[in-house]
C-alpha cells in the first residue's frame, strides 16, 4: 500500500534527472526502489510496468501513469 505522499517521493527518487518521467534506465539504476514499485503495481518487471501504463512504445512513465497502475493494482490509499 502506498499513499500519495509515499508514491510521490518514490517517484521523485527514481526520477534521477528530474524530467518528470521515470525511464526504463532510471528504474534499472535503482533496484531497491524498483522492487517496491513492483510490489505496489503487482508487476514483475519494469517492462511489464510500462506495458501496464499503456505505453508499450514509450520507455518512460509519468507520475500520473504510475499512480493509475498502483490504483488498478488496488494498492493506493
Ligand atoms: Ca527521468
Amino acid at each position: 500500500m502506498a499513499t500519495e505522499q509515499e508514491l510521490r517521493s518514490l517517484f521523485d527518487a527514481l526520477d534521477r534527472d528530474q524530467d518528470g518521467k521515470v525511464s526504463l534506465n532510471e528504474i534499472f539504476l535503482s533496484p531497491g526502489l524498483s522492487a517496491i514499485i513492483s510490489l505496489e503495481t503487482n508487476t514483475n518487471t519494469p517492462q511489464e510496468l510500462l506495458a501496464q501504463s499503456n505505453l508499450e512504445k514509450n520507455d518512460s512513465i509519468t507520475y500520473e501513469e504510475l499512480k493509475e497502475v498502483v490504483k488498478k493494482a488496488g494498492n493506493f490509499n
